[in-house]
């Protein structure tokens, strides 16, 4: 068998991400929606649990988890990184990628399933249902989706929320479009792992949920622009910014992301801390261990306190204890310039890890 195959859907904030770096990366591919039966045949006998992207390598092998799809192939080849070899790069790398991933589903699933969400339910049908009729795809669906409208609560999306998720969403729109006048990509003229880490909650449910990519084109065409750049596997020839620098026009995004994530992620951290003093070497991780109080765009809620957010959280601060001193000054001065001192004596113990693709203890 040759080729590797993507599972992976439209739809799914999380294919977006994979499907950017598979293409910059130049390799060749198959993605395959899973319907129902493949779910059955392919992802739940391998995985053990409904998830997409999953990426099945000509070997066979499978692999979930987008920081670990794109690993398999960092590892192989030195040249063509996707990863900012320069130490702050790589760290501001992890955070951006963290924010993307953890944080960044706020806005995406308010503005899905608050503003486009009979929309959604079709789309879901055409994989859920391919063969049926309009009726039965969108009732298809509705099963479908209903999963991750559930989500939406856990995620601290309430009518008291909502416009403060919409008014930090305007401004991060405004703030990202105010770089891509300086530079196309995050880091340079090059596209880099970060530019794939948005692609997760900027290509699905921002750009081509219908309502979403709508108001993305009106308010922010630069964004959309980027979008559809980085989604094709674009950038692959440019640069990186020289000398380990971070764009000055990458401060504003970070300091709203740490401002408002950083809270929850020190509270997440506890209530990990606390479950894991009674839990058995090496266990499985619950996905969440109680509540964090939060505020976004000025707005307080609650919001499910996310183990997996701490995972990500540990690659950034992995990157950040093993820096050179030289190198952990000019970090310094970063954090601190970004509301993110607290980052400097975060420990994460025990350490995390994935076994047989869920979170759990190392
Ligand atoms: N951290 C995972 C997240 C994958 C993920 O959350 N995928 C969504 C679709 S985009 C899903 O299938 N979620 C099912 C669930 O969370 O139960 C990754 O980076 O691959």
């Amino acid at each position: 068998m040759t080729g590797y195959t993507l599972y992976g859907s439209e739809m799914s904030y999380f294919s977006g991400k994979a499907r950017a770096y598979l293409r910059w990366k130049g390799i060749e591919f198959t993605e395959i929606a899973p319907s129902p039966e493949l779910m059955k045949a392919e992802i739940l006998p391998h995985i053990g649990w409904p998830v997409i992207p999953v990426l099945k390598t000509p070997d066979a092998e499978y692999i979930q988890d987008t920081a670990d799809i794109i690993a398999h192939f960092e590892g192989t080849s030195d040249e063509n990184s996707a990863m900012p070899e320069s130490p702050l790069q790589k760290f501001v790398t992890y955070l951006i990628q963290l924010f993307a991933d953890e944080w960044m589903t706020l806005p995406a699933m308010h503005y899905r399933w608050n503003h486009n969400e009979e929309w959604i339910y079709g789309e879901f049908g055409k994989n859920a249902a391919p063969d049926g009729t309009p009726e039965e795809q969108y009732e298809a669906g509705k099963a479908v989706g209903s999963r991750f409208k559930g989500f939406v609560p856990m995620l601290g999306i309430t009518p008291e929320t909502a416009p403060g998720i919409e008014k930090a969403y305007e401004q991060f729109l405004a703030d990202l479009s105010a770089h891509l006048e300086k530079l196309p990509y995050l880091f340079g003229t090059r596209a880099s792992y970060a530019d794939f880490a948005l692609i997760g909650p900027l290509f699905a449910h921002q750009y081509r949920d219908k309502f979403s990519g709508e108001h993305m084109k009106r308010t922010a065409p630069s964004v959309a622009d980027y979008v559809e750049r980085v989604l094709a596997g674009d950038g692959q020839d440019g640069e990186l910014i020289p000398l380990d620098d971070i764009p000055k026009t990458l401060l504003p995004i970070l300091r709203v992301a740490l401002t408002e994530h950083l809270p929850v992620l020190i509270n997440t951290n506890e209530q990990f801390r606390e479950w894991a003093a009674s839990a058995e070497p090496k266990s499985e991780v619950p996905r969440g261990v109680g509540m964090s109080p939060f505020t976004t765009g000025g707005a307080e809620g609650v919001i499910a306190s996310r183990t997996f957010s701490l995972l990500r959280l540990q690659d950034a601060l992995d990157t950040y204890q093993l820096m050179m001193p030289s190198d952990k000054r000019r970090a310094n001065a970063f954090l601190s310039a970004v509301g993110g001192d607290a980052l400097k004596t975060f420990r994460i113990e025990p350490r995390l890890t994935r076994r047989n693709f869920k979170l759990a203890l190392a």
